[in-house]
């Protein structure tokens, strides 16, 4: 079977490319203002039908999100079979594909994609999308759904999602019936798949004090809401904020995730009762970090690598009260992860660490390695993978005559493997994992929090004429361009006690990020606003540096 070029042609002539724009895919697919988009879009819809028909017909996902960026921006996540993020050598053939100059530019890129790839075009598509709260989302989708019209797929339009329930519905819809069945290939089936598992952990202790979530305004108030009718409110007590999703402007607005993290601050206008439990949401629901005040309203933080530390003590104790002493247990981190955290994980709770870089997919490979894995980005994005000897071992009958606490861990760690979202990093089940931590514990953040004291550190945005310029190696712990830029950068931290820092170039914003830790808040934040500087020097203006 050929390719249908005049329908192609057609199709991509109502999507035309605006001049002067190059796309890149990033850290999480293509990101950008939406009005820049619609091409994109209309690509996308192409790349995924021949995605799937590249892996027999099986459900490609295509979600429609800018997640953490402002409203007026969006983008797109591609989903593999497993709910993955697509694999990383398909994505030079997406860049491709958006950047191609005009219809008949296109119609000889997809000629090239099918033929390196080697794709079938007799075998049917079938590709699964969603999309956020934006209100850009509408004409995007559409502009997807074209794009998947002229290769003939089958669609099935899972509507208003968080990008987590993408990736379950796509693993979903690609194990039913069979012995990997991930769960009901419904948003009501992802409900009572958590619903039932964190019944189970949670039933019989005593209940915390209710926890606040902000769900900056996006997706994750709709769906957190239908949760908790699922669930029931006596068994996770739970007050939600910043959750309106029609007020123009208000997605991700000084509040969610990423203003926590990178602020160090509660979302504006929430007052912190001391001692109380809050938790942010990002703009798609697939990051969540956690926060208090304590009685001087002093805010303190609990991010990724908090959440990693966690729930990596408690999976230890469950393995080894479960008398399951071969399996082993890692956890994957990127440059951003803390100092102290990974001290604490290496030399207090002993485990493996393994550093990537930025980026889920990088993440996720590398939990893989492990017999349970435990990855999160200190920005909150996280999950834990069980291997399958893992998770067929668990659900083996276990040893004939357990002892109470082993029953009790067995059947605690199956609960887990149902509660926890293995697709991606994912706020809601993140959230119940870590009350179902804290309910088993029963312990106040404070005391989760004294696990270890963070470093003092500053992450900032700098903007430059040409993000591309800064190629970063080591799991971008150097910078090996522009030339010279690093050994600045050793010079500002040496002497400072505890000093590390980084600079490498968002793949999801126009910017590049630069993170400084030390021993002292005083020297953190001075090497933090030094090396802004340092990158903006006017000899490097030559490399396209401006300084902002
Ligand atoms: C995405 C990725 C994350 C990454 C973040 C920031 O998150 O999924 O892995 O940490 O972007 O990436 P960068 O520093 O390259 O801009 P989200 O929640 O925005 O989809």
């Amino acid at each position: 079977m050929s390719l249908n070029e005049q329908v192609v042609r057609a199709a991509s002539s109502a999507h035309p490319r605006p001049l002067n724009t190059t796309f890149a895919y990033g850290t999480a697919g293509f990101r950008a203002n939406a009005d820049t988009l619609d091409s994109t879009m209309f690509r996308v819809g192409l790349l995924a039908a021949l995605r799937s028909k590249k892996l027999a017909g099986q459900h490609i996902g295509v979600m429609v999100t800018a997640s953490h960026n402002p409203e007026q921006d969006n983008g797109v996540k591609l989903v593999d079979p497993h709910g993955e993020m697509l694999h990383s050598s398909w994505e030079q053939y997406a860049t491709l594909l958006a950047n191609a100059t005009s219809d008949d530019a296109l119609v000889t890129t997809l000629h090239h994609v099918i033929q390196a790839t080697g794709v079938d075009l007799a075998v049917k598509a079938n590709v699964v999308y969603g999309h956020d709260t934006r209100p850009s989302c509408r004409s995007l989708v559409r502009a997807v759904v074209d794009g998947l019209a002229a290769l003939d797929t089958d669609q099935v339009n899972a509507g208003l999602v968080t990008t987590p329930q993408l990736h379950y519905l796509v693993r979903c819809l690609n194990t039913q019936g069979s012995s990997d069945a991930y769960g009901e290939p419904s948003v009501e089936g992802y409900y009572h798949k958590l619903a039932a598992a964190y019944t189970t952990l949670a039933t019989g202790r005593h209940l915390l004090p209710a926890l606040t979530v902000d769900c900056a305004n996006g997706v994750g108030a709709p769906k957190l809401k239908e949760f908790l009718k699922v669930v029931g409110t006596d068994l996770l007590p739970l007050v939600t904020v910043r959750d309106t999703t029609t007020v123009a402007g208000s997605l991700n607005k000084d509040c969610g995730a990423d203003f926590v993290k990178t602020q160090q601050r509660a979302p504006r206008g929430v007052d912190l009762v001391p001692w109380q439990r809050y938790a942010s949401f990002d703009g798609d629901a697939d990051r969540i970090v956690f926060y208090y005040a304590d009685a001087e309203g002093t805010f303190h933080l609990l991010d990724g690598d908090k959440i990693a530390g966690l729930v990596a003590g408690f999976i230890l104790d469950l393995v080894r009260d479960a008398g399951l002493d071969d399996v082993k247990v890692g956890v994957v981190q990127t440059a951003y992860a803390n100092g102290a955290s990974t001290k604490y994980l290496t030399e207090v709770l002993g485990v493996p660490v393994t550093c990537v870089p930025t980026g889920v997919k990088h993440l996720h490979h590398a939990a893989e390695s492990y017999d349970v894995g435990v990855y999160f980005e200190a920005n909150g994005h996280g999950t834990v993978l069980f291997s399958p000897a893992t998770l067929s071992l668990l659900s083996s009958p276990g040893p004939s005559s357990p002892t109470a606490s082993q029953s009790a861990a067995l059947s605690n760690l199956r609960a887990l493997v149902d509660l926890i979202n293995q697709t991606v990093g994912d706020a809601l089940s993140d959230l119940l994992l870590v009350e179902t931590i804290l309910l088993h514990r029963q312990w106040s953040p404070a005391q989760w929090d004294s696990a270890y004291s963070d470093l003092p550190n500053r992450l900032v945005k700098v903007l430059v004429t040409d993000r591309t310029a800064f190629v970063t190696s080591d799991a971008e712990r150097r910078l090996d361009r522009p030339e010279g830029v690093q050994a600045r950068i050793d010079e500002a931290v040496r002497g400072v006690e505890g000093g590390r820092s980084f600079v490498r170039p968002s793949g999801t914003e126009d910017c590049v990020r630069v993170y400084a830790e030390a021993n002292t808040r005083q020297a953190a934040d001075g090497a933090s606003l030094f090396l802004p500087l340092v990158i903006t020097d006017p000899p490097r203006r030559a490399a396209g540096l401006t300084r902002t």
